[in-house]
């Protein structure tokens, strides 16, 4: 590597600690400090890749949060908010009283839309408010990646039936029919919020809210972020799951948005088969034998619906209709540890030189699809942790130069678009939030060799 090389190298590491820092809240980080000011999680556990660089402990910690605000059923939820601030303190108790109740948006305006009150005041294990609905479930992977550089068990250890419930639940409650993937009941489940494949989906949810309180807007150029129509959507989503005291199953099973996204089933077949692996280790046979049946269920139920391409992608379970978007929902599905040969080289060839191939990294959405907006969020830019994932899943299946192009056009992506949530594929513009923690944390984690 020559001296330039070395030292801007020396740059963008020192850019993304110092990033990673001014999103550390302690305990947690959150992934954009002006944006996002909570903890999400699978932002969690890519955060905790990133702070294994730097302090070990700190790592853990990260995850150990995340798991502290999961809810009775097992279901670690996908945001945790931060310590409500002295005059947000009232607003639970403002919203029992009905004359009063109108003043509540003036008090949580200023952070982040929906806040806790739109889920119904639900909380957490240790005491956080929480939303209802869940996000990928990248930590078990992350985990065991910890252990296998730390070999802290007494970390490790903590964690193991936390994850093994919020696995469970996902193929419990989430999964009424036995299908053997998770049903995810809302667009914000899958971390790609407003993809194409959820348009068909979401068009037959009747937008029952119409005002919706838009702070993401205050930082980042609307052009960049999902429609107001997108929102009333996902807000009457939300509002209709609070009305009904969300239950899980029933929801799953019968509710108004319920779709299969292939990301989201691999990452959870890799996730319990990681767990599967760090229970043995630390002699936790039941748990693993648990484990690693689930992980084995979801991996068959994948197997079994591969496209004649080889390639996976998401149902919409209420037409009972695949969608016909090539997204990078079926890049990820390369995630899932069995999967043949030629599945993991139709995504390596997507990946690398497809239409999901760009010079900065993987795309969100093909890029002739008619649909494809460049700018706007999960329709179309290049996402780091999407990625990153990519080359660790074809890694993992032994294609190894293709996963080395991989992280090469990551490091360069932000290196030259900067530590932003997500980027233009053609020109590498960097857009969206701006300090964004799992840019910062995969990055770190890239130029560390991992
Ligand atoms: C985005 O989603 C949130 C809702 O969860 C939002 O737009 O407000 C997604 O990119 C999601 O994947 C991510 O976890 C979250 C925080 O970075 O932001």
């Amino acid at each position: 590597m020559s001296d330039r090389a070395a030292s801007s190298d020396g740059g963008l590491r020192a850019a993304c600690l110092g990033t990673l820092v001014r999103c550390d809240r302690g305990t947690y980080t959150v992934p954009s400090p002006l944006t996002y000011p909570h903890q999400w999680n699978w932002d969690s556990a890519f955060a905790a890749l990133g702070w294994l660089c730097v302090d070990p402990r700190r790592a853990w910690q990260e995850l150990e949060t995340l798991t502290g605000a999961q809810a009775r059923d097992g279901l670690v939820p996908h945001i945790a908010y931060a310590s409500p601030r002295p005059l947000e303190r009232l607003a639970p108790l403002l919203h029992r009283i009905p004359s009063l109740a109108r003043f509540l948006p003036a008090l949580v305006r200023s952070r982040y839309s929906p806040s806790p009150g739109w889920w119904g005041w639900l909380r957490g294990r240790d005491g956080r408010l929480r939303s209802a609905i869940t996000q990928p479930p990248v930590a078990a992977t992350a985990a065991r990646m910890l252990f296998e550089s730390t070999g802290d068990e007494l970390a490790a250890r903590r964690l193991l039936a936390p994850l093994s419930r919020w696995h469970a639940f996902l193929l419990g409650a989430r999964d009424p029919c036995g299908l053997g993937e998770p049903v995810l009941i809302h667009p914000w489940e899958s971390g790609r919020d407003n993809a194409v494949e959820w348009d068909a989906p979401l068009a037959r949810i009747r937008p029952a809210v119409r005002v919706v309180p838009r702070p993401d807007r205050r930082y980042v150029d609307a052009a960049e972020r999902p429609s107001d129509d997108h929102y009333r959507r996902f807000m009457t989503l939300v509002r209709e799951g609070t009305r009904r005291g969300w239950p899980q199953r029933e929801l799953a099973a019968s509710g108004p948005f319920r779709v299969l996204d292939p990301a989201f089933s691999a990452i959870l077949a890799r996730a319990a088969a990681d767990l599967a692996w760090l229970c043995s280790e630390l002699g936790e046979t039941r748990l693993a034998e648990a484990e690693a049946e689930r992980g084995e269920r979801v991996g068959a139920a994948l197997r079994a619906r591969l496209g004649s391409d080889g390639l996976l992608r998401a149902v919409d379970l209420v037409t009972e209709e695949e969608t016909d978007a090539l997204s990078c929902a079926s890049a990820l599905a390369a995630v899932a540890p069995d999967l043949s040969d030629r599945a993991v080289a139709a995504v390596a060839r997507l990946v690398t030189a497809g239409a999901l191939a760009s010079p900065v990294g993987v795309r969100s959405l093909a890029r002739d699809d008619p649909r494809n907006e460049p700018r706007r969020y999960w329709r179309g830019p290049v996402w780091v942790n999407v990625t990153w994932l990519c080359a660790f899943a074809l890694s993992e299946h032994g294609f190894r130069r293709e996963a080395e192009l991989l992280r090469l056009r990551l490091v360069e992506c932000v290196r030259d678009g900067g530590i932003r949530e997500y980027f233009v594929p053609a020109s590498g513009r960097g857009l969206g939030a701006r300090d964004f923690a799992w840019t910062a944390a995969l990055a770190l984690s890239t130029l560390a060799g991992r």
